[in-house]
């Protein structure tokens, strides 16, 4: 895919449904009782997959575009899968329907494409096992594919050596199941989706600080739900109305839950023009319209308890990083190694083959700038988040940028650069 320069990107839009929320909205109601009806569904490739899992467990998921109707079977109801789970590209999927299978009365085996099947899966693994769980590395890697032997749980108190909202609720998940409380305490708190969610279906769960617990025995009752636009897709468009000259954007109907919504608190310390309007909630997820106009942005510090409420949107940070004045660090992000790519090296040799000054650290990255970005190759690794932001990086950029593999896209955003072509002046 070939982006080339803009000289100004101006307009109204809204961003397909939190990617987060989707998947647990399909995860929650496929074992709750009754009819849930979700408004606003991701149909990313990542929360099909979720959807395909579970239909393949006999879960009769019924979808129009964005309108899902899942019509559960109970916290009692799966029936075992006559072949393997596929999860896709989607660790979410991967770790967290672990958690829920790992307390069933069946068998199953867990896989997905070549990066799932790199990523680490020990984190859910050593907990799982220390509630009674039978989950086993078939390849002894402790990667996917996972062999999961259902069995009696019980409920244990797991300190978790990582801040991983995928640990924490595979975890929660599979307390579902266990006999007696369950609770996870993180270093630092990551998204509370599924603890709200959990709660809204009617669980006995509580949180304190970075503990979430969860008392098992009740059951889940189907709801209605709206999910918000995410905040993770929305970054790529308040970062272009940022960096790109003379842009005005306003994003509307964003999910700004504060777990999830560091961002905005970077791009504040950047000195980014960017207002919050019409502030709402949908579904007890707070939601918000953002705008934004070009900026000249200065570097800033990113670390700390931050992390896991931006996470996925660091390598957006270090594009816009590159522009800003000044040095910016990010450190204590050691876990953008093990996302859909090693995020730290595809972000680092991108932006370097555009001219930036950035240099990879063991947890994060450094950046000085402002770099006059070039157009250059730019490796995606067939992920979506490395794709997008080196969009934002191309729209801003002297010359042509030829993103290889960027179908990815559709992972998390299908019609992302239709969007971006339709904003661009
Ligand atoms: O699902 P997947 O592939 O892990 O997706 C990513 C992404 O960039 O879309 C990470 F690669 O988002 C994760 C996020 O990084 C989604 C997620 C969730 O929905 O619980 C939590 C975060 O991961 P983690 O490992 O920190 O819990």
């Amino acid at each position: 895919m070939i982006i080339n320069p803009v000289s100004s990107m101006k307009g109204e839009l809204t961003v397909p449904g939190d990617k987060s929320i989707s998947h647990r909205s399909i995860m929650l109601g496929s074992i709750a009782e009754g009819t849930s009806r979700i408004h606003g569904f991701l149909t990313g490739a990542d929360c099909i997959s979720t959807m395909s899992c579970f239909r393949a467990m006999g879960v009769e998921i019924l979808q129009d575009g964005t309108e899902v109707t899942v019509h559960g079977a109970g916290l009692h109801g799966l029936k075992a899968p006559a072949d393997i789970l596929d999860c896709g590209n989607s660790g979410t999927t991967t770790r967290i329907l672990s958690g829920l299978l790992a307390g069933q009365g069946f068998d199953t085996v867990l896989t997905g494409d070549e990066s799932i099947r790199r990523r680490p899966m020990k984190r859910i693994m050593e907990p799982l096992t220390l509630m009674g769980a039978d989950i086993s590395s078939r390849e002894g890697n402790g990667c996917a594919p996972l062999v999961i032997k259902g069995s009696a749980l019980h409920g244990i108190r797991y300190s978790s050596p990582v801040a991983s909202a995928q640990v924490k609720s595979c975890i929660l998940f599979a307390g579902l199941y266990a006999e007696g409380e369950t609770s996870v305490t993180e270093p630092t708190l990551s998204r509370n989706h599924t603890e709200l969610m959990l709660q809204g279906f009617g669980a006995d769960i509580s949180s304190e600080g970075t503990t979430a617990s969860l008392r098992p025995g009740r059951k889940l009752y189907a709801r209605e739900i709206e999910i918000p636009g995410d905040i993770s897709s929305a970054a790529y468009f308040l970062g272009a109305g940022l960096i790109v000259p003379d842009s005005s954007l306003l994003v509307k109907n964003v999910g700004i839950n504060p777990t999830r919504a560091g961002l905005l608190e970077v791009l504040e310390a950047m000195g980014a023009d960017l207002s919050l309007e019409n502030r709402r909630t949908a579904t007890g997820e707070p939601v918000a319209d953002i705008r934004v106009r070009t900026s000249l942005l200065h570097g800033t510090e990113i670390g700390g308890a931050l992390i896991p409420r931006l996470i996925d949107e660091l390598p957006l940070i270090a594009v816009l990083a590159s522009r800003a004045e000044g040095q910016t660090v990010i450190k204590d992000a050691a876990e953008l190694k093990v996302k859909e790519s090693d995020r730290i090296l595809l972000v680092t040799n991108g932006l370097k083959a555009m001219g930036a000054d950035i240099t990879a650290t063991e947890d994060g990255m450094i950046i000085k700038g402002p770099a006059k970005l070039h157009g250059a190759p730019i490796e995606s690794a067939k992920d979506h988040r490395i794709a997008m932001s080196f969009a934002v990086a191309a729209l801003a950029a002297e010359g042509d940028t030829d993103i290889k593999d960027a179908e990815c896209v559709r992972i998390s955003y299908p019609g992302f650069y239709e969007t971006l072509k339709s904003l661009c002046g």
